[in-house]
């Protein structure tokens, strides 16, 4: 059965020119995302009532055909990308090394200082960004799964001073609560906004009940100071026990995030179980829904794990079914060297192996469309350099730039 949302997207699409693309065995196909018609929160206007059918508007350039360009292949399990302004990069390898690439995409050693992670599983070395003072402070924050001394972890927030060779003053300034024995779904991305706060994601550590326990850090989106002490202005819960910080809860496993460029809002990607797959936009206090409000399907019985929404749950801007495509990194797209991509947000695909873009009108997703299916390469994150391109990392350990066919 057609999605509701099917009926106005496809003339949109059209419009857009996006339909009728491929035929060149390019790989890349558009197609019709699942972006459900808003159940219009108090913050959103009736103009992005996406129930309605939008104006044709100025006739929008399909968006180019892509391929990549090599940087380097000689990663191990690289998780998290960071541009430094001298145009290298700063990568982790999720066994525990922070490395250097330089612009001619040569590898550094690993740099000294990096604490103990625990690599089992999903953990290691997972985020990393720069400070938005980095020019002066030369800080970096990044996230790991930490190990405690009863064999259990946790995700946890580290900064730390990033010299030629070593990072030093390394400080974790912030734990996600409880440390478990599992090793799944820590989720872990940083996003600084516009006025300096860190945004952190945490997975539910594959416990799903704990994604709406407040008494847990579990499957929530923490907001904290640069120096891990709370902003007096979050969200107040009315739970006795709430964790200090907790910005929005009910997430599942978001392993993707970005500042939107328009908004100053922070978007994320996160992992469903068989299907419901979402993007999300963070407000502050919401519930998320997972697990009890959900797209998605039991694993074994493929049954439906709850209904897909509920009045006190916010809802995802896009999400995926019947298939997983696993969502990690993501990034807006404000460059200008991909004709018709401007503007889209860009998500890596664990394993759907593709890079998605979603059109965007506002906080709506207009449009789908799949790129590099070909190269058969699990995308672990997504960045926009400095000469406006993206750069992927992949699972396999490639670094790649994404360029005009
Ligand atoms: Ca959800």
């Amino acid at each position: 059965m057609a999605h509701p949302v099917a009926r106005f997207l496809a003339p949109l699409l059209v419009a857009m020119g996006v339909v009728a693309c491929g035929g060149s065995g390019s790989g890349d196909a558009p197609v019709v995302g699942n972006s459900p018609p808003q159940q219009a929160p108090p913050q959103q206007a009736p103009s992005q009532d996406s129930s309605t059918t939008p104006e044709p508007g100025p006739a929008a350039a399909a968006p180019v055909a892509v391929t990549v360009e090599e940087v380097t292949r000689q990663l191990t399990s690289p998780w998290s990308l960071a541009f430094l302004p001298d145009g290298s990069m700063l990568v982790t390898e999720k066994p525990g090394r922070l490395r250097r690439i330089d612009a001619a995409g040569t590898v550094s050693p690993p740099l000294a200082g990096v604490p103990a992670v625990h690599a089992v599983g999903q953990g290691g070395l997972l985020d990393v960004v720069l400070s938005p003072g980095f020019a002066v402070d030369r800080t970096i924050f990044f996230t790991f799964s930490e190990p405690d001394a009863g064999g259990n972890s946790r995700a946890a927030v580290a900064r730390a001073v990033l010299g030629d060779t070593a990072i030093s003053q390394v400080a974790v300034i912030y734990r996600q609560t409880p440390s478990l024995p599992t090793t799944m779904h820590y989720g872990s991305r940083l996003v600084f906004d516009r006025e300096g706060f860190l945004y952190v994601t945490f997975g539910e550590r594959g416990l799903a009940d704990g994604a709406q326990d407040l008494a847990t850090t579990q499957g929530k989106v923490v907001r904290i100071r640069a120096d891990g002490s709370i902003p007096p202005d979050n969200p107040v819960f009315p739970h006795p026990r709430a964790v200090a910080g907790i910005w929005s809860y009910g997430h599942r496993n978001p392993q993707g995030a970005a500042l939107n460029p328009v908004s100053g809002e922070v978007w994320l990607s996160e992992h469903g179980p068989r299907g419901g797959d979402e993007i999300n936009r963070v407000l502050p206090g919401r519930n998320y829904g997972w697990p009890r409000i959900t797209y998605g399907r039991d694993y074994v019985t493929g049954e439906p794990l709850g209904p897909n929404t509920a009045p006190d749950v916010e809802p995802p801007l896009h999400y995926w079914v019947p298939v997983s495509i696993a969502p990690a990194g993501i990034a807006f797209y404000t460059g200008d060297k991909l004709p018709g991509w401007k503007g889209s947000l860009l998500v890596g695909a664990l394993a759907g192996q593709m890079l998605v873009q979603l059109s965007l009108q506002g906080d709506s997703v207009a449009g789908e469309t799949r790129h590099l299916q070909a190269l058969g390469e699990r995308i672990r994150d997504v960045r926009q350099g400095p000469d406006g391109y993206p750069y992927l990392l992949t699972d396999s350990g490639r670094l790649l730039r994404v360029v005009p066919r």
